[in-house]
């Protein structure tokens, strides 16, 4: 392991002030400090998933407002990735409620789907839950970019979250993705009851990936009614800072997403976690099936803060840089 937990948590606690310009310095030479990646998310397949997911309003576990549908067709996902390029977002993530993927027809219906979004010019992200090898190079041949998988929490806390799946079971999954040369998408969700040393340990076991995973999505639980997490407390603001701040000190070259929780966060605890290191969030006003900000105020926020959407070759461009001057 390239980390100790001692080192990450040493980092995580340290003066804010501190912690924030470390995680700016690192933030300036790494990315493009003014760049947020605009992603916008789509729900492909809902509801009745068989994972038990305790966070998740689409667990069949759970009895949610969350109406299960079938997988889309290609033609209404395109409807939605045409307005999604139109509104600026460089990314299409595709999510579907299923424990694994569908050999058959449904596979074969996702795969001209992805190819069809990616000559669009849209980077395409697809999160269909536990993959094989040869899927995921089946995927990377129809065009996908991206593979989303996250593990969520620390490996001590997973098994109080979710008991239909293991934590090797994740990163089986993920290190398939890598073989098939798909970036790796992959963090978690603060909010879930952990304690401190299991954020800590999430931060670890992410940091240590090789390579690092290309973005890292820090999500807030959002409690939804009906899921054995619903009276769960919105984490705390400056705990989520901290974290992504850590996340941006130990994994310079990784895209770290602000991802679900913004609805329930001001626009000053957003902008905290742009100054922590965060460059990206989901554009539009739903999640999967939870709402997000409108649009236009996302649009507002970021002219305030004077920030733009991030070019993804500009973005490689300051990477292969900062690599160089390792
Ligand atoms: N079923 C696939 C899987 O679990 O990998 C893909 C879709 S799943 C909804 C994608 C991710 O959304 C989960 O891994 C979890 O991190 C996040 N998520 C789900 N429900 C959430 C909630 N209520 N609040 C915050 N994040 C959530
Ligand atoms: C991720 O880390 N967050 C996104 C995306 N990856 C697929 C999903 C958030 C889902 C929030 C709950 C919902 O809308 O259903
Ligand atoms: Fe299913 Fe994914 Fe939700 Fe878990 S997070 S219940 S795997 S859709």
């Amino acid at each position: 392991m390239k980390f100790t937990k001692e080192e990450i948590e040493k980092v995580y606690n340290l003066p804010l002030t501190t912690l924030i310009f470390k995680a700016q310095e690192i933030h300036h030479k790494f990315q493009d400090p003014a760049g947020i990646q605009l992603c916008t998310l789509k729900s492909i397949k809902t509801g009745s998933c068989p994972e038990d997911c305790k966070y998740c309003p689409q667990s069949a576990h759970h009895n949610t407002f969350v109406e299960p549908e079938r997988l889309l067709n290609t033609q209404v996902i395109l409807r939605d990735a045409l307005v999604a390029k139109a509104n600026g977002a460089s990314r299409f993530c595709m999510g579907a409620a299923w424990k694994c993927v569908p050999e058959g027809k449904q596979f074969d219906s996702v795969l001209n789907t992805v190819s069809e979004v990616s000559n669009m010019g849209l980077e395409v992200c697809v999160t269909l839950g536990t993959l094989k090898e040869d899927q995921a190079v089946r995927l990377k041949d129809a065009g996908a970019s991206v593979y989303n998988h996250n593990l969520d929490t620390s490996r001590e806390h997973y098994k109080n979250i979710i008991t239909t799946r293991t934590y090797d079971d994740r990163l089986e999954t993920i290190s398939n993705v890598r073989k098939a040369g798909l970036e790796v998408c992959t963090g978690g969700i603060l909010g879930l009851g952990e304690k401190e040393e299991d954020r800590i340990g999430l931060l670890w076991q992410l940091s240590n990936m090789e390579p690092q995973p290309d973005s890292v999505p820090i999500n807030a639980l959002v409690a939804v009614e009906g899921t054995p997490l619903e009276n769960q407390e919105f984490v705390d603001s400056i705990e989520f800072v901290r974290a992504i701040a850590t996340a941006r000190i130990f994994m310079p070259k990784s895209i770290v997403r602000l991802s679900a929780g913004r609805t329930e966060m001001s626009e000053e605890t957003q902008t905290l976690c742009f100054l922590a290191g965060a460059n990206s969030i989901f554009m539009g006003d739903k999640l999967l099936t939870t709402p997000n900000p409108e649009s236009n105020d996302d649009a507002a926020l970021m002219k305030k803060l004077g920030l733009h959407p991030l070019d993804p070759q500009k973005a490689r461009e300051i990477h292969e840089l900062a690599e160089a001057s390792l």
